[in-house]
């Protein structure tokens, strides 16, 4: 199965990459469903924590979750599915990057042009004028932290449950899956949606759909390759010779 994929590597042009929680697993991030787990914080199931409903009850307790996420990212450094995908960019005529993680290793590890489909753990946007700041580089500490440009109240720049994803990153993977000739799903339980929707429209649209997934998924019997393991092990052993 490895060589076949491998093979139709050699031979495609545009090159299409969805990846979830798993691509980062082996960097130490705690994937939120899969192993019969499924993330909870401080006894709040993980789709309500990260959901709009509470934003809207409790933005320091949202603060406090993602503080913590990034506490935890902060010392974290990109594996070779990551480096190995940052590799990929220049082999192509065209490989989109279209990720569900919003914890950067992708661009840590040096993918350009990264669709963060759910946003970054390390931007706040304003909630009143959308103006966005770098938490690294946000030299306050006050939850939540005040706008620079209007003093409205800024939330984690993410997008949670119940809220609409960019519409132009999500045109930009969409029209990406659209056009590839291989599609790889990686390390995602592809249960989230629109996110996981990526993978029909390039099946859809005739590509040939690799999955890489240590368990199986909703999406795996679509596929044309299912490889069974550790993405930080099986994409490098793709990487084109
Ligand atoms: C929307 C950011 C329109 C925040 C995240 C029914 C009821 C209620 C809602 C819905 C419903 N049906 C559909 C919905 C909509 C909902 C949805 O899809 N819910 C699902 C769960 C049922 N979607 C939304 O709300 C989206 N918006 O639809 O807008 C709208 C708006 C208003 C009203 C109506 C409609 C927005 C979704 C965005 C959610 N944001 N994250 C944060 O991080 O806190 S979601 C979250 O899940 C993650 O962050 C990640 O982005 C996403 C997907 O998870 P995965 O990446 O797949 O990770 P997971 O842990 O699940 O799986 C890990 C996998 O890795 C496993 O398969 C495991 O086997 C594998 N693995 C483990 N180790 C490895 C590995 N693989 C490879 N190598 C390894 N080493
Ligand atoms: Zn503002």
């Amino acid at each position: 199965m490895l060589e076949e994929v491998r093979q139709k590597l050699r031979d495609a042009r545009r090159v299409f990459v969805l990846t979830g929680a798993g691509v980062s697993a082996e960097s130490g991030v705690p994937t939120f469903r899969g192993g019969g787990h499924s993330a909870v914080w401080k006894g709040l199931p993980f789709s309500v924590i990260s959901s709009a409903g509470m934003v809207e009850r409790d933005l320091p307790a949202v603060w406090e979750w993602f503080d913590y996420r990034r506490g935890v990212l902060e010392s974290l450094k990109p594996n070779p599915a990551h480096t190995t995908l940052a590799r990929w960019q220049d082999r192509f005529t065209a490989l989109t990057l279209a990720t569900q993680n919003i914890d950067g290793l992708h661009a840590a590890a040096g993918s350009r042009g990264v669709l963060e489909l759910h946003g970054s753990i390390w931007r706040a946007r304003c909630t009143r004028c959308r103006h966005h700041e770098d938490l690294r580089q946000l030299d306050q500490f006050v939850r939540p932290p005040i706008c620079g440009k209007c003093n409205g109240t800024m939330r984690p720049d993410v997008v949670l449950f119940g809220e609409t994803l960019p519409v132009s990153v999500f045109e930009q993977a969409a029209e990406g899956a659209r056009r590839c000739d291989v599609c790889f799903v990686i390390g995602t339980s592809a249960l989230v949606y629109p996110a996981a929707g990526l993978a029909d429209i390039a099946r859809d649209a005739g590509a040939y759909l690799v999955e890489i997934n240590p368990e199986q998924t909703p999406l795996s019997q679509l596929c044309d390759a299912t490889l069974r393991g550790a993405a930080g092990e099986l994409v490098p052993r793709l990487d084109l010779k």
